[in-house]
């Protein structure tokens, strides 16, 4: 019997879809590394489906099956694949309203570095950016390290899983659209999902009280249907974000108030984005492009 549904986990040779006919069940489904579709002339795909991807499958029984056909993608969002030599991209979501990049106020601090690489690759995927701060409650004044992306003009969401302040206003920005969760490792994307969605996502991890840093709880994405058409991809959490499609002459052009400046020949280096411009123009060149 054939059917359609969305992937909502990837493993080696094996993927979990979503059917569109019955939202809850799931089908553990075989794919074939022949079946990767050629989306880019320049990169090669690590996986052929995504979290996300569409997909005609033929159904043995009720609990397995094989996948058939990958739908064109709407759109994507891809990284270069950590860990490999060569032009292998990483595709982490497919088909997507919003690119939720998650931080967290402290605990891990604060990474504005992260965020502007996140804001590139979605600017190049044209996908909307949505910005989370979770953790809140380790406010110890009035900080707003987020200011100057609002003053961008994105929409940053102040949020903490533990007081539960600000869950309300996303969870109603979520509704019924299909939403990635990204980050570094212990920010609170699996916590934050888990009080969205109203059930237990995953494993909730510790943050390590020597580096401040998350231990990488979450190691495979996973979608979540969370009723009426609400959909969201818990992503693992991302050491690096190797950029893609980007070269560091036109990299200036992905931070809009430095490129606005440059055409007008008026200084720019004096904006609060220059110095990761920078870096991550100098990361560019070391890459060799
Ligand atoms: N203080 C505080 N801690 C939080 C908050 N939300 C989550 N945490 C804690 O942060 C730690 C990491 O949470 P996770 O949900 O596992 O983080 P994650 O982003 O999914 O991490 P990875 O799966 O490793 O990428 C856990 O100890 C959570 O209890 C919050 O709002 N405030
Ligand atoms: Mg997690």
């Amino acid at each position: 019997m054939s059917a359609t549904g969305v992937i909502s986990e990837v493993f080696p040779k094996m993927a979990n879809v979503i059917l569109d006919q019955d939202e809850s069940k799931r089908v553990l489904c075989s794919y074939r590394r022949g079946q990767i579709v050629d989306r880019d002339a320049e990169w090669r795909e690590r996986s052929p489906v995504a979290p996300g991807d569409r997909v005609k499958v033929h159904l043995y029984g009720s609990k397995d099956g094989v996948i058939e056909e990958v739908e064109p993608r709407r759109n994507f969002i891809s990284r270069k694949a950590p860990g490999r030599e060569g032009k292998i991209m990483h595709t982490i979501a497919a088909n997507l309203d919003f690119v939720v990049i998650t931080s967290s106020l402290h605990e891990p601090d604060f990474s504005p570095g992260l965020i502007d690489r996140f804001l590139i690759a979605t600017t190049v995927a044209q996908i909307t950016p949505l910005i989370v701060i979770n953790k809140m409650d380790l406010d110890s004044g009035s900080e707003r390290p987020w200011q100057l992306y609002e003053d961008l003009g994105y929409r940053c969401f102040p949020v903490s899983t533990r007081t539960g302040a600000g869950l309300e206003v996303l969870r109603g920005v979520l509704k019924s659209k299909t939403s990635a969760f990204c980050g570094h490792s212990g920010v609170g994307k699996t916590s934050l999902l888990s009080l969205l969605f109203g059930e237990t996502v995953g494993k909730v991890g510790e943050v390590s009280g020597v580096t401040g840093k998350g231990k990488h709880t979450t190691t495979v994405s996973k979608m979540i249907a969370a009723g009426e058409g609400t959909r969201f991809i818990d992503t693992p959490g991302i050491k690096e974000f190797g950029l893609i499609h980007v070269g560091p002459k036109d990299l200036i052009q992905y931070f809009p108030e430095l490129y606005e400046l440059q055409i007008k020949r008026e200084p720019y280096e004096h904006l609060p984005r220059f110095e990761s411009y920078l870096r991550i123009k100098a990361a560019l060149e070391d890459e060799g492009r």
